[in-house]
């Protein structure tokens, strides 16, 4: 038998250093920041870190526009720092899992600075073309761009400064390669692979014309990307053992599979979608509403896609869970308690988004200006161009922005949520007051004493590590599932409502965010129970 994995084990925890802590008062986050935090992390319970990018960047797209892959930005400290932060995390039992971004690199990138001049051994590290065609960029828009230098169009399926890395070229892998051994030989555990789905181009050909993302199909869960994927493993992750999740979009659960299996050889674990687009009707920024009935039906059916599964809930594109698919007004403790309940107790690895522990809501600006994501804002000139009213536009910003889950960790009450003694980079949302990590450890009612509980509880129950997954009732705003391991069991039920609601369970209650010795069959507003039926 093959041996077990710690992240089969293990729950990630994801930073986006650029929010979580400020050790120097600029007003970004940074390494010494994240270090100071550790003894709050090791307490929580987290096994890895997952480090969105801290390479060098002119950070046009937060980072994920990287212009050195073996230096860190000095906006977030030194390789000095970095290798502290490997060693403390270390000390403490935590691995370091970084941010791969291979589809494209930073327009400053000297890769790039030497192809558009065509610079010998170069020429051909990007995708250019004298004819752009018409497929659509992620960030809205068109995803070609002339430059000037060369003469020619180049390819970037995201912001204009991300040109796309053109993998036919044989160098790229070379160059890839020695990037993550770079990283493995400092020690981290492994890498989140940014959209590692589209990385390959099977041709140049228009795509179906579509006011989104024509061109997808070219480019979306290729042989190509397969192969790439085969051969980073084989030659390099496996001779260290490393880990990888890659951020797959838009795959269907065949693709997903193609990806992830076992015995494939590819990646370990995939971040999927489509729960998290259950309540879209046609492009989610139109409408906002959400289903629990869908998003069950959606995460149950993953749940048998996949041998193992990477469970989340929020990251830094998304906008806060306990806002969006919980209460974040009178029901606020007890729905992001649920959520965590649910989190927690699906088969696979739970990732938990900083500041996630202890509720925080989505942002609360009130006008763009105070926004800073490159998305919302090309989101936001597309949407002027159309005829939408200003107050239908805005929603659409408020209920999609990035800029929702990176407002600055509220850390204590004191001004900026104690995220910065500076100006932050982003507002700090103003209910820092009442939210906030030091209020939270105080409180043993508190959503982080409940993450923690929770967490332990996990790390104790093989039945919740280890077990498969099976869908009980999934009925309005009700989902009951149960965990099975060597004949024992478990059944979460779960209320995504203020209504009480009545189910045909009942049991000892091993763990839930109600306080009772017995579960009878009734679930009280926002409740998530664990329970041991008979
Ligand atoms: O966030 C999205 C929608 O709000 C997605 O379209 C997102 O752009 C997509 O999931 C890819 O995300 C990843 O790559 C991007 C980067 O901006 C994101 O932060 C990253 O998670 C480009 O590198």
């Amino acid at each position: 038998m093959e041996q077990r994995k710690w992240w089969q084990d293990g729950v990630v925890y994801q930073i986006y250093p650029r929010s979580f802590c400020d050790s120097n008062g600029d007003g970004y986050g940074d390494i010494p920041g994240i270090i100071s935090k550790l003894d709050k992390l090791q307490d929580l319970g987290i096994d890895a870190i997952w480090l969105s990018p801290v390479y060098k960047s002119p950070q046009v797209d937060n980072g994920y526009d990287i212009a050195d892959y073996k230096a860190i930005d000095p906006m977030f400290g030194t390789m000095e720092d970095f290798d502290n932060l490997l060693a403390e995390a270390k000390a403490r039992g935590i691995r370091i899992i970084m941010d791969l971004v291979i589809n494209h690199t930073s327009d400053q990138h000297e890769w790039f600075q030497k192809s558009r001049r065509r610079e010998k051994g170069y020429e051909d590290y990007y995708i250019w073309s004298d004819k752009p065609n018409n497929w659509g960029g992620f960030f809205g828009g068109g995803a070609w761009d002339f430059d000037e230098v060369r003469g020619q169009y180049y390819l970037h399926l995201f912001a204009k400064e991300q040109p796309d890395l053109n993998w036919r070229n044989p160098k790229i892998m070379e160059e890839v390669q020695e990037i993550l051994r770079f990283w493995l030989d400092k020690g981290v555990a492994g890498f989140r692979c940014d959209v590692i789905n589209i990385i390959w181009k099977n041709d140049l050909e228009n795509g179906v014309p579509s006011p989104i993302l024509a061109g997808l199909k070219h480019y979306h869960s290729t042989p190509g990307c397969h192969a790439i994927l085969r051969r980073l493993r084989r030659d390099v992750l496996d001779k260290y053992d490393a880990y990888t999740v890659g951020e797959t979009v838009f795959v269907n659960e065949q693709q997903g599979r193609e990806l992830c299996e076992p015995h494939r050889k590819e990646l370990d674990e995939i971040f999927s979608f489509e729960h998290m687009e259950t309540e879209q009707i046609g492009v989610k920024w139109f409408k906002h509403s959400f289903k629990p009935e869908k998003f069950f039906r959606s995460i149950a059916k993953w749940q048998h896609a996949l041998t193992w599964n990477a469970n989340y809930f929020e990251n830094h594109d998304q906008p806060r869970s306990v806002s969006r698919f919980g209460d974040d007004g009178e029901y606020h403790n007890k729905s992001a308690k649920m959520l965590a309940t649910m989190l927690l107790t699906l088969k696979g690895t739970p990732y938990i988004y900083e500041g996630q522990e202890i509720g925080m809501t989505n942002f609360d600006f009130t006008s763009m200006d105070e926004l800073q994501d490159v998305e919302s804002h090309n989101i936001y000139g597309i949407a002027k161009k159309l005829p939408l009213s200003e107050a239908y536009r805005w929603k659409m910003i408020k209920t999609s922005s990035r800029d929702n889950a990176r407002q600055g960790v509220q850390w204590d009450s004191s001004p900026n949520g104690g995220f910065t003694s500076g100006t932050p980079w982003l507002a700090v949302n103003r209910n820092y007051e009442t939210i906030n990590y030091a209020a939270q450890e105080l409180d043993p009612d508190s959503i982080l004493n409940y993450y923690k509980a929770m967490l332990r509880f996990r790390r104790e129950n093989e039945v919740l590590r280890r077990g498969g997954f099976n869908e009980r009732l999934i009925k309005g705003n009700v989902f009951v599932y149960e965990r099975e391991y060597e004949g024992k069991k478990l059944t979460v039920l779960l209320n995504f409502s203020a209504k009480a609601e009545k189910v045909p369970f009942k049991g000892r209650q091993a763990f839930g965010n109600y306080e009772k010795k017995e579960f009878v069959g009734i679930l009280a507003p926002w409740e998530g129970a664990i329970i041991e039926e008979g």
